[in-house]
């Protein structure tokens, strides 16, 4: 087995601009429905596993939910407008199931797929190229009333939605990817229950996490199927990580964790089988796997959308908080490391046979402040401008990575943490759902300036 090596220096990093990457190289902005959209239960959407969880009190910092979020679902031609303006090429954005097949099964509910079909059209006639997410986190909850994802009938479900929104909109979509981060959805929200649908079981989670798994194989099956011309892909949450000290406990905990989060993910689609001795650890927890299962997963994929926001170091002792250690951190108390995806990428592109690769995510939250109408955030600045320079320190060792979208084109909800954590480059007032467009926003704009 091959654990990351160990990281070049800070020094390494230098200033970029865009015409250090390829010609074609994709620059967007990304979001996800339950986060921006509102409009919860507007044109026949379906609830979710968000707007029950969001429910229950406790579950959320603020105490706040979806129903209104940015009121995206109305305002999405101003917003629209502004990754127009910003000069962004390429918009990520997610699909509520439940908006357009309200109970997961069944009949398709043609006033969701139109909201998508605007606003496919509309990046489109903006000179956007659409990038489509069918699953971020918001199940419908009808389907989580029959067990969720625990239950092996809903991989069905998924490859009967994925291929109607590939039968719908697969002549339009520049990708589509089947999951969002699906070691989150399995273990914060099957293991350690701060996610919803807020189960708290090990087994359940490691169950949850194969069949999303399967669902993307069985889904890229369905949308083939269709002929869409879109590439095919799923989106994962990667970080590099490190034992913290050199004591045997944390170097056992380091490949535990690198097992879990990149090893299980990366060999079951580019190796068909889970790593050995992640199963081991498992033991009675390990999945249920029927035979032909793996050969699914591992269905030829287009690429793989990499969500990259800090390392880890992995403790013996458990969790670990950077700050206290005086580690830079963003609002989320994240250390910020920019070269964490320069020594993910090379990792990844030693260890295996990749498709070609995106940063599917990449940003920060602060504590931004509206002042007169601006927000001076310099902090997101160095950050984007960091960490894309780690993304061209890559490439030019050789790993093909084919585009970057900024985590979050909008300050939006921000699960478990509501609203108080702003990941946006542009602002939004709550209140009166004004967007301000931040320091960042005007940055990544002349970043994106053409000669
Ligand atoms: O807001 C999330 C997003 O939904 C998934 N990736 C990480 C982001 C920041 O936590």
């Amino acid at each position: 087995m091959n654990m990351p090596s160990s990281p070049p220096s800070l020094h390494t990093l230098k200033a970029v601009t865009r015409d250090d990457f390829p010609q074609t190289f994709a620059w967007g902005v990304a979001t996800a429905s339950f986060q921006i959209e509102g409009a919860a239960r507007s044109d026949g959407r379906g609830p979710s596993i968000w707007d029950t969880f969001c429910a229950q009190p406790g579950n959320i910092a603020d105490g706040s939910n979806g129903d209104v979020a940015c009121n995206h679902y109305h305002l999405y031609q101003q917003d629209l407008d502004i990754m127009q303006r910003l000069g962004v090429e390429a918009y990520r954005f997610s699909m509520a199931w439940p908006r357009i097949q309200p109970d997961g099964v069944g009949a398709f509910n043609p006033k969701g797929l139109d909201f998508y079909e605007r606003i496919i059209d509309g990046a489109l006639a903006r000179g956007i190229k659409p990038y489509a997410t069918l699953f971020h986190w918001d199940l419908p909850q009808a389907l989580q009333d029959g067990g969720g994802w625990n239950n092996r009938d809903v991989c069905q479900r998924f490859a009967d939605y994925a291929h109607e929104v590939a039968r719908r909109f697969g002549d339009r979509l520049s990708a589509i990817a089947t999951h969002n981060e699906p070691w989150v959805m399995a273990f914060l929200g099957h293991e350690q229950g701060i996610f919803a649908p807020g189960i708290k079981s090990r087994k359940i989670a490691v169950q949850v996490a194969h069949h999303l798994l399967l669902s993307h194989g069985m889904a890229l099956d369905a949308m083939r199927a269709t002929g869409t011309r879109a590439q095919l892909g799923i989106v994962l949450n990667q970080s590099p990580i490190y034992p913290d000290t050199t004591a045997e406990a944390d170097i056992d905990r380091a490949r535990h964790d690198d097992g879990m989060i990149v090893r299980w993910y990366m060999d079951a689609l580019l190796k068909g089988e889970y790593p050995a001795d992640i199963l081991d650890d498992l033991a009675d927890a390990a999945p249920v796997v029927l035979p032909g299962d793996m050969a699914v997963i591992a269905r030829p994929i287009d690429f793989i959308g990499i969500n990259y926001y800090t390392r880890q170091l992995a403790s013996a002792q458990g969790p670990y908080n950077p700050k206290e250690r005086g580690l830079p951190v963003t609002d989320m108390d994240w250390e910020i490391y920019p070269l964490g995806i320069t020594e993910l990428l090379l990792r990844l592109h030693r260890d295996y046979k990749l498709p070609a690769l995106y940063i599917t995510e990449n940003g920060a939250a602060f504590r931004d402040e509206l002042v007169a109408g601006q927000v001076d955030d310099r902090d997101r600045v160095r950050y984007l401008q960091e960490h894309i320079a780690a993304v061209q320190l890559a490439i030019a060792q050789g790993v093909d990575v084919r585009g970057y979208f900024v985590w979050s084109l909008l300050d939006n909800f921000e699960w478990a943490s509501g609203y108080a954590k702003r990941f946006g480059i542009v602002y939004v007032d709550y209140a009166t759902q004004t967007r301000h467009p931040k320091r960042s926003a005007e940055w990544y704009r002349s970043f994106l300036v053409r000669g």
